[in-house]
Parts: structure tokens; C-alpha cells; sequence
């Protein structure tokens, strides 16, 4: 059964799901909603759809229909074994890096759309003790520090979070490309895991856009729209 995978034509949320797709070569299809239409998604899909809690990215698999990132990261590593362990311990600690790598890109998506977006980036990219809340390199320090001798986030083995933290990591250096000098086993694991075969074959691929990374209203690698985009609208 081919899996489809629902997103806007952004990378944005969906591209970890692609990622991890391609990684386990697992079939699958992209349900792709462009921007200039983008009443296809929230006037027809979203409502017809019969999901219980319609939302982009969405997971299609067979008449199974989920969506959440998380939740579609973590169903997908369960089925291929790139998630969850019979150790609780285990198993709480890639929670803890999955929930930690989503409140990341939330702060990217809270940068990228801040009214004050070159202040604001400054003080994204500081890596001073006073700024934690808005600062992505002390969080990136923690990781620094977790990887150390590890090759993947967990140790040895992949797991659906590692390719979570690659796009978190390749997003940031689109906005700041110095963004991993001083982090070294962060640059490492990046390489690592762009160099396993089939992500390789896949970052070289035409299936793979770099850009836009965001929606039409971000201040950094926002999708262009060729019409004015009204979400205040109720009716088709
Ligand atoms: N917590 C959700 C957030 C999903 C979300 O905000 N999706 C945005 C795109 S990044 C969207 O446009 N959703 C479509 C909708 O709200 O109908 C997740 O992690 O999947």
C-alpha cells in the first residue's frame, strides 16, 4: 500500500516525512496543496477528508488518515522500526529529543515570522546566557554536548529524530550558513546523515526543494504566491 503524505508546496513541517520516506524507501506519494490554490486544502480537503483532526502535514495509510507531525513520525518509525523501544528509559529519551527538536523549529517559525525579523535574528543567533528564550545556539550547545562520542542522536542506530534534527539543522543554516562552525559534531552528524545513500541520491534529486522553506507571510524563504491569499474566508 502506498503512503501519501499531504502538505502545503513548502518544506515546512512536511519534509521530515519525506526524509524519513526516503531513507526507509518506503513507496509513497506527495499530496502536494499549492499556495495560489490553497483553497483545495482548507475549503474542500480539510472538511471532506473525514479526519478527525484535519491539519497539515497529514499521513495517508490505507484507510488510516493521521496527522501531527510527531504523531506521524512516531507511527511511521514504530511500522519500520526507526521508533520506540520495550525500555521506558529508552523510549523517554527519544520523546525528550523529538519534543525538544519540535520547540526549536517552532522558535525558527516564531524568527522567520517576527514583525521584527533582522532584530530579532541577531538575537536568535547570539549565543549569550540571557537570551534562551530566543536563542537557537545554546540549545544547539546541549546537542553538541549529547553527541559527543555518538554518531546519531541515540548512539548507533537512526531513529525517525535524527532526520527531525537534520532539516532543523540544514533550515538554520539556509537562514546562517556560520550557524554550525563552532559545533562540530553537530556539522559531523549533518554530514553523516546527508551521506547515507539513499538521503544522498534524495538531497540530489529533483523530488527535493531546497526553497521555499516557509509560508507566503515569513520574512526568510517564504513561498512566492501570485495572488492575494484571504484565510478569513468561511465559504468556497
Ligand atoms: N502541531 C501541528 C501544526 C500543524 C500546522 O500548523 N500546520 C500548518 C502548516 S505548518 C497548516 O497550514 N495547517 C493547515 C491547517 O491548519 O488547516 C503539527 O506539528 O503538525
Amino acid at each position: 500500500m502506498t503512503l501519501v503524505v499531504g502538505y502545503w508546496s513548502t518544506r515546512g513541517l512536511g519534509e521530515t516525512i519525506h526524509l524519513v520516506l526516503e531513507y526507509l524507501q518506503v513507496p509513497y506519494e506527495r499530496k502536494t496543496y499549492h499556495l495560489n490554490n490553497y483553497e483545495e486544502w482548507l475549503f474542500k480537503d480539510k472538511e471532506n477528508m473525514g479526519m478527525d483532526f484535519p491539519n497539515l502535514p497529514y499521513l495517508i495509510d490505507g484507510d488510516f488518515k493521521v496527522a501531527q507531525l510527531q504523531t506521524v513520525l512516531k507511527y511511521i518509525g514504530r511500522k519500520y522500526g526507526l521508533f520506540g523501544s520495550d525500555d521506558s528509559k529508552e523510549l523517554a529519551r527519544q520523546e525528550e529529543i523529538m519534543d525538544n527538536i519540535r520547540d526549536l523549529r517552532y522558535r525558527f517559525a516564531s524568527l522567520v515570522n517576527s514583525p521584527v525579523f533582522e532584530e530579532d535574528k541577531v538575537k536568535y543567533l547570539a549565543a549569550l546566557p540571557n537570551q534562551f528564550v530566543i536563542s537557537i545556539k545554546r540549545s544547539l550547545t546541549q546537542y553538541e554536548t549529547v553527541l559527543g562520542e555518538r554518531k546519531y542522536l541515540m548512539g548507533d542506530k537512526l531513529f525517525v529524530g535524527d532526520f527531525f534534527m537534520w532539516h532543523l539543522l540544514d533550515i538554520n543554516e539556509c537562514l546562517d550558513p556560520t550557524v554550525l562552525d563552532d559545533f562540530p559534531n553537530l556539522a559531523r552528524f549533518k554530514k553523516d546523515v546527508e551521506s547515507l545513500p539513499q538521503i544522498d541520491s534524495y538531497l540530489k534529486s529533483d523530488k527535493f526543494k531546497k526553497f521555499p522553506i516557509n509560508g507566503p507571510f515569513a520574512k526568510f524563504a517564504g513561498a512566492t504566491v501570485s495572488r492575494e491569499i484571504n484565510i478569513s474566508k468561511t465559504t468556497p
